[in-house]
């Protein structure tokens, strides 16, 4: 059995798909899906339906999740009076800035599904933590989409809110922990300042960071806890 992370999948399900065969994913193997894996790309239905039929896929909620729950919920709804009555601005606020960040591939495609998909690809995204903790080859992993805002070595996770946890990238110079590795997505590798292997996952003063652009016309990228190794598509 081996555990895998990955992130920032965005749509794209048929590298998605490859990487999986790629690495032989088997039943008997976990795998940590570190957010964001709807939005921009072509296919984000697919790659949530099939995160779904697999309990070994353990999916972790970013930012792009979070603004499909707010909107996906409300265009789930019935157009009744009532319904029509509780538009406000907010939400269709939310709507359009969801939109301008990729959400328009994952409306049209949620718009395809029958009612009882809708519903039950809703309860999965409400299923989604927060972040997950690994140990791991002798080593311990804090899993989560982006960073972790207000850090105190000494704060409990459970106590991070929610935007402390999606919205915002850590420092990459400095170390977090000094026993854990802090595996994040979120930015793409090739934006992190000073990395030099764009594209690829970045390793640096205990943090693993996984997003590698593939959305951007980079890589979709899983690493292997156990050992380290990489493998890309
Ligand atoms: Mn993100």
């Amino acid at each position: 059995m081996a555990t895998y992370c990955i992130s920032d999948i965005h749509g794209e399900y048929e590298a998605y798909r490859k990487l999986l065969e790629k690495i032989g994913f088997s039943d008997s193997d976990e795998l940590y899906v570190l957010g964001d894996a709807i939005d921009r790309g072509p296919r984000s239905m697919d790659v949530l339906m099939d995160m779904m039929m697999r309990p070994n896929v353990i999916p972790l909620i970013g930012n792009h999740e979070y603004m499909a729950l707010q909107c996906l919920r409300f265009l789930a709804t019935e157009v009744t009076d009532e319904s029509v009555d509780a538009v406000n601005d907010d939400m269709i606020r939310g709507l359009l800035e969801w939109q301008t960040v990729g959400g328009q591939e994952t409306i049209e495609s949620f718009g395809r599904l029958s009612a009882e998909d809708k519903a039950d690809v809703l309860e999965y995204l409400e299923e989604f933590s927060l972040y997950e903790e690994v140990r791991c080859g002798g080593e311990d992993y804090v899993l989560v989409h982006a960073g972790l805002v207000n850090f105190a070595p000494a704060r409990p996770l459970g106590d991070y809110t929610l935007p402390e946890m999606i919205f915002r990238v850590p420092d990459y110079s400095k170390v977090y922990y000094p026993d854990k590795y802090l595996v994040t997505g979120h930015r793409p590798t090739r934006a992190i300042k000073g990395n030099p292997a764009p594209d690829r996952i970045y390793r640096a003063n205990r943090h693993i960071a996984i997003d590698c652009g593939c959305t951007f016309g980079g890589q979709l990228g899983v690493i292997r806890l156990e050992d380290g190794e990489e493998f890309y598509v």
